[in-house]
């Protein structure tokens, strides 16, 4: 059985988790408006991700005997100036998220919920990925500049994405 403070606490997490979907598929929304649908494509991938760690969280707390508390998701920004301002914000945000988890790890030890622990393990590497794509793609658009031939090249390599 799960404590009432860890289950909240993984609710809340479930609540980021969507949120962090919700946001990723805005911009993705945002980059097929401006026709950069290889950008589009990543971002619908990764909102689609976001999602399924949101449902990792969901499965683990009703195995565990806990009680799923949906909450409501803000809404997200709609609009990004540039692919470089969204990226740079998806990478922020992976920033905002691994804080979130490393002290979903504090809880988890300080209330000896061991096996919480081990579940976490895989966001703790997860985050680890999800940081390095995010800068990766970021200093790439920095790298770049306002070169449309890198842009469109960068728009066709971020597309192949599945
Ligand atoms: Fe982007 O890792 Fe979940 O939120």
């Amino acid at each position: 059985m799960i404590s009432e403070k860890m289950q909240k606490a993984l609710n809340d997490q479930i609540q980021a988790e969507m949120f962090s979907s919700y946001l990723y598929l805005s911009m993705s929304a945002c980059f097929n408006s401006v026709n950069m649908d290889g950008m589009a494509q990543w971002m619908k991938v990764q909102s689609r991700e976001e999602n399924g760690h949101a449902m990792k969280i969901y499965s683990y707390l009703i195995e565990r005997g806990g009680k799923v508390e949906l909450q409501a998701i803000e809404k997200p920004q709609t609009t990004w100036a540039t692919p470089l301002d969204a990226f740079k914000d998806a990478y922020k945000h992976e920033l905002y998220i691994t804080g979130r988890i490393n002290d979903l790890v504090k809880l988890a030890y300080d209330e000896g919920d061991i096996a919480t622990l081990t579940f976490l393990q895989w966001f703790v590497t997860e985050q680890v990925e999800e940081e390095a794509n995010a800068s990766k793609i970021v200093a790439m658009l920095e790298m770049i500049g306002e070169s449309k031939n890198g842009l469109f090249m960068m728009d066709h390599n971020l597309g192949k994405r599945e």
